[in-house]
C-alpha cells in the first residue's frame, strides 16, 4: 500500500457491500482508499450464529475483490491478521496512521451502537470524519421522523401508503392497483398437504468461502449453529440469481402461504433474501421493481406481489424509522416488566413442544426461520412466559443470518413482545396453541395435546395464553381489540380459571424441561 498521503479513507462496514453506497459515490478510486475490517468485537457483541459470521466475512471478502475490479484500492484487514486490533476504532486508528488521509468518510452505520462508537472515535482521531446518510432506504431517517411527528401511535399501514405513493409501485394514477392498498386477508391460508415448495438457490462454496469456513470453524466453534452445509450466495451476482429463482418459482404462491408452517419445510414460498438485502448485496427498490414486473407480465398474482412489496417498502422501512426515532431508550422497553431468563431450549432446540423444536432446529441448521415462526412461535411463547425482552432480543440478533439491530430490535421489542406498550403494534401477538394448530402441521407430531387447556399433557401455549391475559389485565383490558377475549375469559367457570392458573404455574416452574 502506498506511503503517499491519500485524500479520503472510506470505511466500509460489513453491511454496506454496495459499490453505489453513498460514501463511495462521493469518492474517487484514483485518489482515495477503501478500508474494510473483520474484527472480533463485531463477532462477539452478541455471539452470532457461525453461518452468519461465515456469510458476512465471505461476502465482505468478495466485495473487496469487486471493488478492486472497479479500480478501487482496498485495505482489507482479515480477522487473523496478526496486527488486527479486534475493534473498528483500533483498525481506523491503524489505517489513519498508515494512509494519513485528509478525511475519513463513512456511510451512516445501521446500528446505534456503531454510530455511537464512531462519535467516540472521531474525538480520538485527529482527522475530520464525515458520516454521510445511508440512502439505500426509501424513506430517510428525517423523513420518517416528519411522518411520525405529532402521532401518538404509529401504524404501518398509513406509512406504507405514503411509500407506495412515493415509489409509484403498484399505483394506477393516485389509486392503488386492484382498488385496495392491502390484500392481507387473502394471505393467511393454512398449509396444504400436497405443497411442494421450491428450494432456494444453493451456491457451492468457492475458494474464498472455503477459507472463511476454515477460519470460522477454528475460531467460533463455541458459537450457536451448524456451519455446514453452507450454501448462501456471497456475491451480488449470485444474490441476484437467488432473487430470480424466488420470483420465478415461489413468488406466485408467496401471498397465499405467507403465514403457513410445515414440518421439515423451512423455506416454503419465502424469498430467503433478507441476509443479502441487509448487507447491501441487493437493493430494496430494485427488488420491488422486479417483483412488480412479474405482476405486470402476468407471472404472479396481485395478492402475492402486493404482500411482498409491503414487507419491503412497508414493514422494513417502518421498523427502521422507529429504530432511529426511539433509540437508545427503545432497547430497554419492558411494558410487562418481564424478567424470566431465556429458556435453555432456545439454544439447544431440545423440547417436546414440536413447534418450538421445529422453529429452533431449523434456526440452528439454516440461520433462518420465516416471519411467522419468529413472531408466532418463538416470539409468542417468550411473551406468554414472561421472558425478558432484552434476553430475547439478544437471541434474535445472534441467531439469524439477516439480523441487524435496526431491523431486529423493533420487530422483537415492538412487534413480537409488545414491550413498547403499543407504539408499533395495536395489540400483543398473544395466541393459544389453536393458532399454531390452524397454520401448521406441527401439533400432529407433538407430545402435547393442543386441544387441552389444562393438565400435564395440555399444550403449554394454552394455559400460558389465558394466564398472560389475566396477569396483565390492568394493562390490556382497555384495548378494544381484546375486549371480546376478556369477555370470553370472564364467562369461564371459577374452577376452570383455577385450573388454568395452576397449569400455567406448573409450566412456568418447568420452563427448561418442557
Ligand atoms: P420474506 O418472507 O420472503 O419477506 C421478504 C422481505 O421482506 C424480507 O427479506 C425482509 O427484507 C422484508 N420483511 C418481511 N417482514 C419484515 C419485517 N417484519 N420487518 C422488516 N422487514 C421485513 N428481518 C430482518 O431482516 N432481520 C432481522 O433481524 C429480523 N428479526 C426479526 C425478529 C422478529 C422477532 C420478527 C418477528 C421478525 C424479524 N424480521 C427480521 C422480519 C422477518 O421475519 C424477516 O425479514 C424474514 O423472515 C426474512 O426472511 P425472507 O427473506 O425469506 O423474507
Ligand atoms: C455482523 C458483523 C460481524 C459478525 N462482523 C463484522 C466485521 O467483522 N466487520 C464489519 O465491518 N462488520 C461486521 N458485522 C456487521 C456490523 O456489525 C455492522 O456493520 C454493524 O452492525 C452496522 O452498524
Ligand atoms: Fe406447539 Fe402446542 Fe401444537 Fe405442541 S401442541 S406443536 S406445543 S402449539
Amino acid at each position: 500500500m502506498s506511503k503517499a498521503r491519500c485524500r479520503n479513507l472510506v470505511f466500509i462496514l460489513g453491511d454496506q457491500l454496495s459499490p453505489h453506497i453513498a460514501s463511495l459515490r462521493m469518492c474517487d478510486p484514483a485518489q482515495d482508499i477503501v478500508l474494510m475490517a473483520e474484527v472480533m468485537d463485531e463477532t462477539k457483541y452478541v455471539r452470532h450464529h457461525v453461518k452468519k459470521i461465515a456469510f458476512l466475512f465471505s461476502a465482505m471478502r468478495h466485495f473487496a475483490c469487486e471493488l478492486e475490479s472497479l479500480g478501487w484500492r482496498v485495505d482489507y484487514r482479515k480477522l487473523d491478521d496478526p496486527q488486527n486490533t479486534g475493534s473498528f476504532t483500533g483498525e481506523l486508528k491503524r489505517a489513519a496512521a498508515l494512509h494519513r488521509p485528509q478525511r475519513l468518510i463513512v456511510t451512516h452505520p445501521g446500528e446505534w451502537r456503531v454510530a455511537d462508537a464512531l462519535l467516540v472515535a472521531k474525538e480520538e482521531l485527529d482527522i475530520p470524519l464525515d458520516v454521510v446518510p445511508d440512502d439505500r432506504f426509501i424513506a430517510s431517517i428525517d423523513e420518517f421522523a416528519q411522518w411520525a411527528k405529532g402521532r401518538k401511535q404509529f401504524r404501518m399501514e398509513y406509512f406504507y401508503r405514503e411509500m407506495r405513493r412515493k415509489t409509484r409501485l403498484l399505483m394506477d394514477g393516485d389509486e392503488p392497483v386492484g382498488g385496495a392498498w392491502n390484500f392481507d386477508k387473502e394471505n393467511r391460508k393454512p398449509p396444504k398437504a400436497d405443497m411442494a415448495p421450491p428450494q432456494p438457490l444453493r451456491v457451492k462454496p468457492d475458494k474464498i468461502t472455503r477459507g472463511v469456513l476454515d477460519l470460522v470453524r477454528a475460531r467460533f466453534s463455541d458459537h450457536f449453529g451448524d456451519l455446514e452445509p453452507f450454501w448462501f450466495a456471497v456475491t451480488r451476482k449470485d444474490a441476484e440469481r437467488a432473487l430470480d429463482r424466488f420470483i420465478e418459482h415461489a413468488l406466485p404462491h408467496f401471498g397465499d402461504f405467507q403465514d403457513a408452517m410445515v414440518t421439515g419445510k423451512p423455506f416454503l414460498y419465502h424469498s430467503i433474501i433478507a441476509q443479502y438485502l441487509n448487507c447491501g448485496l441487493l437493493d430494496p427498490l430494485a427488488i420491488c421493481r422486479r417483483v412488480e414486473a412479474a405482476y405486470l407480465a402476468g407471472d404472479a398474482p396481485l395478492n402475492a406481489v402486493e404482500g411482498y412489496i409491503r414487507q419491503i417498502i412497508g414493514w422494513r422501512e417502518y421498523v427502521r424509522g422507529i429504530y432511529w426515532l426511539k433509540m437508545p431508550d427503545y432497547a430497554q422497553s419492558n411494558f410487562f416488566n418481564a424478567d424470566r431468563p431465556l429458556p435453555w431450549f432456545y439454544w439447544s432446540g431440545e423440547t417436546r413442544m414440536n413447534c418450538m423444536s421445529e422453529a429452533i432446529g431449523q434456526t440452528k441448521r439454516e440461520a433462518y426461520a420465516h416471519h411467522i415462526q419468529r413472531l408466532m412461535v418463538t416470539g409468542t411463547f417468550a411473551m406468554l412466559a414472561g421472558v425478558s425482552p432484552q434476553a430475547l432480543h439478544e437471541w434474535y440478533l445472534a441467531v439469524y443470518a439477516d439480523a441487524y439491530e435496526w431491523v431486529e430490535l423493533p420487530n422483537t421489542i415492538g412487534m413480537s413482545q409488545f414491550a413498547d406498550g403499543g407504539l408499533l403494534a395495536s395489540k400483543p401477538y398473544a395466541a393459544s396453541g389453536a393458532y399454531i394448530a390452524r397454520m401448521s402441521d406441527y401439533c400432529k407430531g407433538c407430545a402435547y395435546n393442543v386441544k387441552l387447556r389444562t393438565g400435564e399433557e395440555a399444550c403449554p401455549f394454552n394455559s400460558l395464553y389465558w394466564d398472560f391475559l389475566t396477569r396483565h389485565r390492568g394493562k390490556l383490558a382497555k384495548n378494544p381489540r381484546l375486549a371480546q377475549i376478556y369477555r370470553l375469559y370472564d364467562a369461564f367457570a371459577p374452577g376452570d380459571k383455577k385450573a388454568i392458573e395452576a397449569s400455567a404455574a406448573r409450566v412456568l416452574r418447568s420452563l427448561d424441561t418442557l
